[in-house]
């Protein structure tokens, strides 16, 4: 049905207010206050933007009916989301995992998201998008926009077991047989990043991230610090109920890390492709020092070389080097990346799905892209659930202008919570053809981990100021 839309610009301010106080109504006033308690109430103009009849033809109309939202430590904590509807059985699951802060996104969809979202239908992905980023005026940030690619993902998902179809279908279909993935090697020394390195090549990868500790800095980011690098794979059952401190330098990390690519490209061959993630610690001419530094060893890129707020500064790089850049998982909105792409100040654009808003941010992202010859890296570490990773592949391999896909092995007890996901064979990640993203989320095998407070790591310079992780 559509309704007079009209008949509410045409009663402006005034007559709103009047009407709200008026008791004895004629005809025409008694349809008017009709929209009026329609403003009043709650979305109920959503209604108007179409029908909301099923769009697939036979199909009745749906409604969401709950949104569950349930946190949970299966070896680190996870926020994840499900959203329910009309149809029995028809579900839809997301991740809305902010780590360090996953119990303010918690708060967020249950307290103010959920009841926003009952009674919508969960086929108006992109109106729900906007609905929840415009309306509440206080757009942004990466609390709310985990939530809403929490959101986003389980609506996709939705979409697609509605469709039968996989959510990569719904994006376009195949444009590539799976997507190229990235794993970690890290080690304390060289010797020891290389054997990591050679474990993942005979399992099949192409391309390794590889990171090394800096002597007199143990503990910097991505290496094991003075454990074995298996002891040291980042859970939440080695962190602190506080957050440890690291210590960072830019000299050594500046000096050893050309040193650890050209030991790894001597070692290894030309072939492998090296990746390297500076995480944010660097200052614009250290940056531009270590791409120029790096340029004999190819790096396939050099990731995330400067804080998220200074995006002009990778000018500065670009001036002195080849190394292609990647940059953005550190990145909550849409327009973080529209400086980067238009001015092709990067290579690789590499968000984070479960923090920028979902599948529906991400093929904006990935489209605006395209027109500038920037490749997409999505981030893809082990604290975002498995639901964003599928996110990823689904994207990955639905688009023209992929480049590569950071991945990770879950772990068994993640696996019984949160079953479904992405596969790896031959260097590369893909999705099944089960209808949706392909996840589930067994809500009993969820109570059994509860929430643990954990922390990312802290980082400080020597003479104890605050530094970048
Ligand atoms: O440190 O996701 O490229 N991957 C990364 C990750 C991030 C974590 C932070 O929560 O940089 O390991
Ligand atoms: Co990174």
């Amino acid at each position: 049905m559509h309704k007079p839309l009209s008949n509410i610009s045409q009663m402006g301010r005034r007559g709103f207010l009047g009407l709200a106080g008026v008791a004895a109504l004629s005809d025409s006033l008694l349809s008017r206050k009709r929209v009026v308690r329609a403003l009043l109430a709650k979305d109920t103009l959503a209604e108007n933007t179409g029908s909301s009849a099923g769009s697939s033809r036979g199909l009745p109309p749906l409604k969401i009916t709950d949104v569950r939202v349930i946190v949970t430590c299966p070896d680190r904590n996870y926020v994840l989301v499900k959203v329910l509807t009309s149809e029995p059985g028809l579900y839809g699951v997301g991740d809305a995992t902010l780590n360090g802060r996953e119990l303010a996104v918690a708060a967020d969809l249950e307290q103010h998201i959920s009841p926003l979202l009952v009674d919508r239908d969960p086929e108006k992905i992109e109106d729900t998008w906007q609905y929840l980023y415009r309306g509440p005026y206080w757009r942004g940030g990466p609390v709310q926009m985990t939530a809403l690619a929490g959101i986003d993902s389980a609506l996709w998902d939705i979409k697609g077991k509605r469709a039968n179809m996989p959510v990569y279908q719904l994006l376009g279909g195949r444009t590539r047989a799976g997507a190229l993935a990235y794993t970690h090697a890290s080690g304390r020394n060289f010797g020891e990043v290389e054997d990591v390195a050679r474990r993942a090549l005979e399992r099949g990868f192409k391309c390794v991230r590889a990171q090394v500790a800096i002597p007199g800095l143990e503990g910097t980011y991505g290496t094991p610090g003075n454990k074995t690098p298996e002891a040291a794979a980042g859970r939440v059952a080695n962190m602190a109920e506080l957050p440890q401190t690291e210590l960072f330098e830019p000299a050594p990390y500046l000096r050893v890390v050309p040193r650890l690519f050209e030991y790894l490209r001597a070692k290894l061959g030309p072939e492998v492709e090296l990746l390297h993630d500076c995480h944010e610690k660097l200052d614009p001419i250290q940056a531009a020092r270590l791409a120029h530094d790096l340029e004999p060893y190819h790096l396939f890129f050099l990731e995330d070389c400067l804080r998220p707020e200074y995006k002009e500064s990778f000018r500065l790089i670009r001036e002195h080097s080849t190394t292609p850049l990647a940059m953005g998982e550190l990145f909550n909105s849409l327009w973080d990346c529209v400086p980067l792409i238009k001015e092709q100040l990067i290579d690789y654009i590499r968000c984070d799905l479960g923090h920028i808003g979902g599948i529906t941010a991400a093929r904006k992202v990935a489209a605006l892209a395209e027109l500038f010859q920037v490749r997409t890296a999505w981030h893809g570490p082990g604290d975002i659930g498995p639901p964003t990773h599928a996110a990823n592949v689904h994207v990955d391999i639905s688009i023209p202008n992929f480049g590569i896909q950071e991945m990770v092995f879950f772990p068994d007890v993640t696996r019984e919570v949160i079953s479904g996901g992405p596969e790896f064979k031959d260097g590369h990640m893909n999705v099944s053809d089960l209808p949706g993203l392909g996840c589930d989320v067994n809500e009993e095998a969820a109570k059994k981990y509860p929430y643990r407070r954990a922390y990312l790591p802290t980082a400080r310079r020597k003479d104890g100021s605050v530094q970048d992780w």
